[in-house]
């Protein structure tokens, strides 16, 4: 087995200590830090995100394997900054105002970063002028709101409506997501894109960045 098919395999069973381990350990024996990221972290990361979304692994496992990749990616982001690998992009991400869940959202989050993105997270009950200025100071192309109660789900169109008025409506695509939130209520507000679960709002979230 190669060294990336061990890393990949030690973060889908969420033994961050071994991924930490052997990605310094890949770094020492002169593989790149693209390699180490793509083929091993990144890797590992896709195939946890389609078990979760064919549910064949729950939101524990997830969460693990996210800390597993957390502690990959540590020892490599000094290497990967040094060896020139940018960002595919970057996603500000929030749980609108007046909502506390948070467990989707950084998910999100997590599936977002498996995928090589850089996530501005903005933590739960945020308002819409704090989504747009943040997307507006990061260069951000995608604004990702998460919402887990009927009585929050408006906030979502505030921030669409707020984007229009601050006339930078066409800089980002807004992205809507969590349990109440439907396609047809994303149609409604004049959002970009509703994904049903984590992995998939990772999908499409990359997708844009890739134009
Ligand atoms: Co609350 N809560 N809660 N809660 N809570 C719900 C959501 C509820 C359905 C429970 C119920 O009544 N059956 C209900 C909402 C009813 C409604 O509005 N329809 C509810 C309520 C009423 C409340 C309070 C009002 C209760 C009270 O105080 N009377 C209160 C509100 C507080 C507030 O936010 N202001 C409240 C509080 C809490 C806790 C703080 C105790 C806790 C949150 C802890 C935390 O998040 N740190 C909590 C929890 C845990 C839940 C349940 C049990 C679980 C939610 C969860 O984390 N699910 C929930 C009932 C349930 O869902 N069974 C419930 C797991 C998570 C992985 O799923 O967040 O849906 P989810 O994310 C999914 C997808 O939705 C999607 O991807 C994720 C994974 O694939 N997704 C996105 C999410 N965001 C996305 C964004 C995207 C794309 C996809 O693109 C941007």
């Amino acid at each position: 087995m190669s060294i990336f098919q061990e890393i990949s395999q030690n973060l889908q069973q969420g033994k961050a200590k071994n991924v930490k381990a052997l990605v310094q350990q890949a770094l020492d024996e002169g593989a790149s830090p693209k390699d180490i990221l793509e083929k091993g972290l990144l890797d590992g990361m896709n195939i946890i995100g389609e078990k979760f979304k064919n549910n064949e692994v729950y939101v524990p496992d997830v969460l693990i394997a996210a800390r597993a990749m957390n502690s990959g990616v540590e020892v490599l982001k000094p290497h990967l900054v040094a060896s020139g690998v940018k960002a595919k992009g970057t996603v500000v991400i929030g749980t609108v105002k007046g909502d506390l869940h948070d467990i989707g959202k950084n998910l999100v989050k997590m599936m977002m970063e498996g995928k090589g993105l850089e996530v501005i997270d903005l933590g739960v009950d945020v308002p819409a002028e704090k989504f747009l200025a943040a997307a507006k100071e990061h260069n951000a192309q995608i604004i990702a709101c998460s919402a887990l109660l009927t009585t929050t789900m408006s906030e979502m169109e505030n921030i669409v409506n707020a984007a229009k008025e601050q006339g930078v409506r066409d800089n980002f695509k807004i992205m809507v997501g969590g349990a109440p939130v439907t396609d047809n209520y994303c149609k409604k507000i004049g959002a970009d894109y509703y994904t049903p679960d984590a992995a998939s709002a990772a999908d499409v979230a990359l997708s844009i960045c890739e134009g």
